[in-house]
């Protein structure tokens, strides 16, 4: 006769036998049950916000081990830049960096985050968009593109990068240089208000641009200046300091909804230590950067950052893009700190 005790025991071992018999047919299933996640950014290998998605999956692999499968594509080699959005809609894409410029062609009133002189500064622009504007905004976000923002990492802030050495105070000494810009209308009017003549090009394309002189300069923050070698085919670096840029780690809402509530925390949690990482790095590298461009042989110069101040928000505030913006939505961006 068996005791329950026994046949607890038993029980177990069944329950043991039937797991080893489950396991050795798993491998299969498995893999296929695994999360995909697929990732593609036009970053350079040696960016912050490039080396920032092996702190990502790293983090997944450690809080979930074999649960995600996360696929790192940099260089624009799966999606090209900006089209990130749309492969996600369609399903063929689950996570990305999207700017605010990718975010304002489907939700306009955030262009408010395409203007120059903005937000000030990398502790700002986390207290914005971690605190409750953000909050409304990824919301909309959420909704309007089947996507959600999940961080927000500093891009670094935004400097003129010139081939040709130029005398450089004010936004009318820079008339006639093509300077390029990623191509959209919200990142070519970015270009107008500061007075170049704006050409887009694919951020891919920059380095030949600016070696052949097809464009005359670029504008980008200086870790990526650097990470992308545009300091080899340029001469001169204008510190406007002109957009406090933002990239947003963000989700398709398919994918996070093919996920447990579990799964879905550690993806959050993956992003957060992402955008830490890249955060400490590139602030850091940021602060560094002018004595590295001026050992390069770069000159590096202080324009009227006053003067483009003024003529950048007078041309948002005169602009349709403005229109838009909620009413008081500006005040309380300048009024968090
Ligand atoms: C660029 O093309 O200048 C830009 O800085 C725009 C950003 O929004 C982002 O796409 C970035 O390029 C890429 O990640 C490459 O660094």
């Amino acid at each position: 006769m068996t005791t329950p005790r026994t046949s607890t025991a038993r029980r177990g071992l069944l329950a043991a036998g039937a797991a080893t018999v489950l396991t050795s047919a798993l491998p299969a299933a498995f893999a296929q049950s695994k999360v995909l996640l697929r990732i593609s950014t036009p970053a350079v290998p040696d960016d912050w916000h490039a080396k920032m998605w092996t702190v990502f999956k790293d983090s997944l692999d450690k809080s979930a081990p074999g649960e995600f499968d996360v696929q790192i594509n940099l260089n624009a080699s799966l999606f090209k830049q900006g089209a990130e959005p749309a492969a996600m809609a369609r399903g063929n894409l689950e996570l990305t960096t999207i700017s605010a410029f990718d975010i304002a062609k489907l939700v306009p009133e955030f262009s408010v985050f395409t203007a120059g002189y903005i937000v000030r500064d990398p502790a700002h622009q986390q207290k914005v968009f971690n605190g409750p504007i953000g909050t409304d905004m990824f919301k909309t976000v959420a909704e309007k593109m089947d996507i959600t923002p999940l961080a927000t990492a500093y891009l670094g802030t935004r400097q003129v990068n010139l081939r040709e050495v130029r005398n450089v105070k004010t936004p009318a000494d820079l008339k006639g240089v093509k300077l390029r810009m990623p191509g959209s209308k919200e990142w070519l009017f970015l270009g107008e208000a500061l007075g170049v003549t704006p050409t887009p090009l694919a951020f891919g394309e920059v380095y030949l641009g600016l070696k052949t002189g097809t464009i005359d300069g670029q504008d980008n923050p200086l870790p990526t200046v650097r990470a992308a070698k545009f300091y080899e085919v340029t001469k001169q670096i204008v510190l406007t300091s002109h957009l406090v840029d933002s990239l947003f780690i963000a989700i398709s809402n398919k994918a996070s909804a093919s996920m447990t509530p579990a799964q879905r925390q550690k993806v959050k949690a993956a992003a957060d230590a992402a955008s830490a990482y890249n955060n400490d790095n590139r602030i850091k590298e940021e602060a560094q950067s002018v004595d590295y461009f001026k050992q390069q042989g770069l000159q590096v110069t202080t324009p009227d950052v006053e003067a483009f101040r003024k003529t950048v928000q007078t041309a948002y505030l005169n602009s349709d893009y403005a229109k838009v913006w909620p009413k008081g939505l500006l005040e309380r961006i300048n009024a968090t700190k």
